[in-house]
Formats: C-alpha cells, structure tokens, sequence
C-alpha cells in the first residue's frame, strides 16, 4: 500500500523531467503501480483510513509523484452532487493525450493544491474549462472521453505531472489572483 512516504516533494528532479510513455502489453510493475496509485486516492478519501495512515486527501496521482518517470496518471473525483457514491471519475490512464481543448477557460476558486507540495500557494491556476482525452486503460484498449469543469482541471493538473510542470508554475507572482472576466471560477 501507498503512503505519502512514497511521495516525492517539490525540489527532487524527478517532478521536472518529461516522463516516458509506457509500452503494450504493460509489464506487471506497470499494473500494479496504476492500481496501487488508484488506491491511494481512494484510501485518502476515506475518513478512517486517512486518519490511520496519514494520507493527506487527493482525486488526482502522477507516476513522477512516485519517482516514476512514466506517462500514467489516476483520477478519483467523488461526485459533490448527489449523495449517491457514484464517482464522477474513477479511472487509471495510460499515456493520456489531450487531444482538443475549449477556448473557455476555468480555475478553481480557491487554488490547486499538490501531494507533492507541503506548503499553500495561493493563486489562480487558470486551465481549460473542457478538455477531450485519449487514454489507455491497463488491458490496451483506447477511451476517447470529455471533460469539463473541475474534472478537466484535475486531469489537466496530472498531465502537467507528466511534462514537469507545477501547478504554482502557472500563478502570476505579481497578482496571484487575477485572472480576465472570461474566465469560469469553479468552487
Ligand atoms: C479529503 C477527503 C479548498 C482549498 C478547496 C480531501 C476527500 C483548496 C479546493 C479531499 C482547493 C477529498 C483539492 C486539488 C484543491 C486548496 C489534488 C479536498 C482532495 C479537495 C482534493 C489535483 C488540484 C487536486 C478545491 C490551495 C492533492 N484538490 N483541492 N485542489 N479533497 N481537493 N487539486 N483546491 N487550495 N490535489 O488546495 O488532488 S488538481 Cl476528495
Ligand atoms: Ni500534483
């Protein structure tokens, strides 16, 4: 099981390389790294076992986060609305691409925050407000899916893992919250 011991922080160079995309059929360590990276976020996510291990709580895992410098990512964004239980996305990618994008652009209100960050920094993290992505999942098989809003920002944040980009890399020093009108604030 993953811990935030397994957990690389900013400064280790591995979070500024490009990472390499993964080869088919997967090797076994390659599964297991994406099931193992699913599962953290899920533990995370639960008040009982992120208590007992210390997670701190994420909907979105790199592999460079984990000193892996490969193209997976895992997503886990619990539906706000409703309280059905029903993920809004749950999935593991293999070499996702983005594919197309809006010209709308989105940010999340209150900031991005980073597993591999242990500090706030404040500030818009102006994204796409829509985005369309192709993946693999672990067996080879090609998804092409489209997301929008606080889904599209997540993904777009892990993505950015994988090309040795940080969140912070994007917040304007001088004004940290500014952004043009056009722009959609998500809460
Ligand atoms: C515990 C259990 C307020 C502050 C609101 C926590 C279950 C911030 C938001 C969670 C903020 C869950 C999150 C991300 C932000 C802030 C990520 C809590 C986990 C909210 C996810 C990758 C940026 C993603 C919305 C500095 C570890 N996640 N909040 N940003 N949640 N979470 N990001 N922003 N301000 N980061 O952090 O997983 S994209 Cl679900
Ligand atoms: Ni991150």
């Amino acid at each position: 099981m993953l811990t935030m011991k397994d957990i690389i922080r900013e400064g280790h160079p591995t979070l500024r390389a490009v990472a390499e995309e993964v080869v088919f059929p997967l090797s076994d360590d390659m599964i297991k790294l994406g099931q193992d990276m699913h599962d953290f976020l899920k533990n995370s996510q639960d008040p009982v076992l992120a208590k007992k291990y210390e997670l701190r709580g994420g909907v979105g895992l790199a592999a460079p986060q984990l000193n892996f410098s490969k193209r997976i990512i895992a997503v886990e964004i619990p539906n706000m609305e409703e309280e059905n239980g029903k993920p809004l996305l749950s999935a593991v990618m293999y070499n996702p691409k983005l594919v197309s994008h809006s010209v709308q652009q989105a940010c999340l209100e209150e900031g991005e925050g980073c597993l591999s960050v242990d500090r706030p920094v404040p500030g818009y993290v102006v994204r796409q407000a829509r985005i369309t992505l192709t993946y693999q999942d672990a067996q080879g098989t090609q998804h092409k899916i489209r997301l929008k809003n606080y889904a599209a920002i997540v993904v777009q944040h892990e993505l950015d893992h994988l090309n040795g980009i940080m969140f912070y890399d994007h917040i304007n020093d001088k004004e940290p919250f500014f952004a043009p009108d056009d722009v959609l604030l998500i809460n």
